[in-house]
């Protein structure tokens, strides 16, 4: 068995995140995962890089933890205001309270950067205060060193591609919400993109799964993030901020029920959207 590696890609514009990517790959498709994690940075459409980081770290086989991916649902909601109802809702029954849930939906809408700016990594809010916890807030905290087994995501593509979900966006967003809803003392997370023409989101928890709501924010608008609410009564963030950068994780197996069809989906169909990264269906 060869070795297996971390790629991870980050590319910039006057020191303004422009986009990231993070695979492990085992040794033979490390040269064809960053030829497409450099092609992403080269074709975004938040602009062309002045800057590319690609980096490359040999990664201890035995060190990897197993574990799960979260089943999908959808919300369908036919805009923003009710994506945001939607997912201030989701956050309560995931049990973060009521006004930091606000607050963090508010957070995302200005740009949780310095003056409205959007961040590399994510937020790490306290759900007792809502006070911010990551060391450098103009960064916020990169989750890396995470990935897709890749005869799971090919199990997981077969399942979902009659929904629409085969898509890199989703299965990366999935990768990640679960490598983060195994963390230690993370309750829940709420992200959208910072890409101007994607608006679905989503909340994602253990016992909540990911939760897709297709309308976040308004196309066009360019200010996104991702926001993890922190119990620090069950983690120091030191140990924390370790998982989510350090530990390497695979995503090796599949929930039992995939995709968790709610009442309103059943009744409106799936709701199907364009890969922005892509182009594709
Ligand atoms: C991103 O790509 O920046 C985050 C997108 C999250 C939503 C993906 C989806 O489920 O459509």
């Amino acid at each position: 068995m060869g070795a297996v590696f971390s790629v991870r890609m980050r590319a910039s514009q006057e020191s303004m995140h422009i986009s990231g990517g993070e695979r492990l790959a085992e040794e033979e498709r490390v040269r064809e995962i960053a030829h497409s994690l450099i092609e992403r940075a080269l074709t975004h459409e938040r602009g062309g890089p002045d800057s590319i980081h690609l980096t490359i770290d040999k990664m201890d086989r035995s060190d990897i933890q197993s574990i799960a991916a979260l089943p999908i649902s959808t919300i369908p909601v036919r805009d923003v205001h009710e994506g945001y109802a939607a997912a201030q809702r989701k956050l309560v029954e995931a049990g973060i309270p009521s006004a930091i849930a606000a607050h963090a939906i508010d957070l995302l809408k200005k740009g949780p950067g310095p003056q409205g700016t959007v961040m590399r990594g994510a937020v790490l809010m306290d759900v007792q205060t809502g006070e911010r916890l990551e060391p450098d807030i103009a960064r916020g905290v990169r989750v890396s060193r995470f990935d897709w087994k890749e005869e799971t995501l090919r199990s997981w593509m077969d399942e979902v591609s009659s929904f629409g979900f085969n898509r890199s966006r989703i299965w990366e967003a999935i990768a990640l919400a679960s490598k983060v809803a195994a963390a230690p003392g993370v309750l829940a997370e709420i992200c959208w993109s910072d890409d101007p023409s994607y608006v679905t989101g989503y909340v994602s928890s253990p016992s909540l799964g990911y939760v897709r709501i297709p309308h976040l924010k308004e196309k066009g608008d360019p200010v996104g993030g991702r926001i993890f609410f922190v119990d620090r009564q069950q983690t120091d963030i030191s140990t924390l901020i370790h998982y989510l950068e350090k530990q390497a994780v695979w995503i090796d197996q599949l929930p039992e029920n995939l995709i968790i069809p709610s009442p309103q989906e059943i009744a409106v169909g799936v709701i199907h959207g364009t890969d922005e990264r892509t182009g594709k269906d």
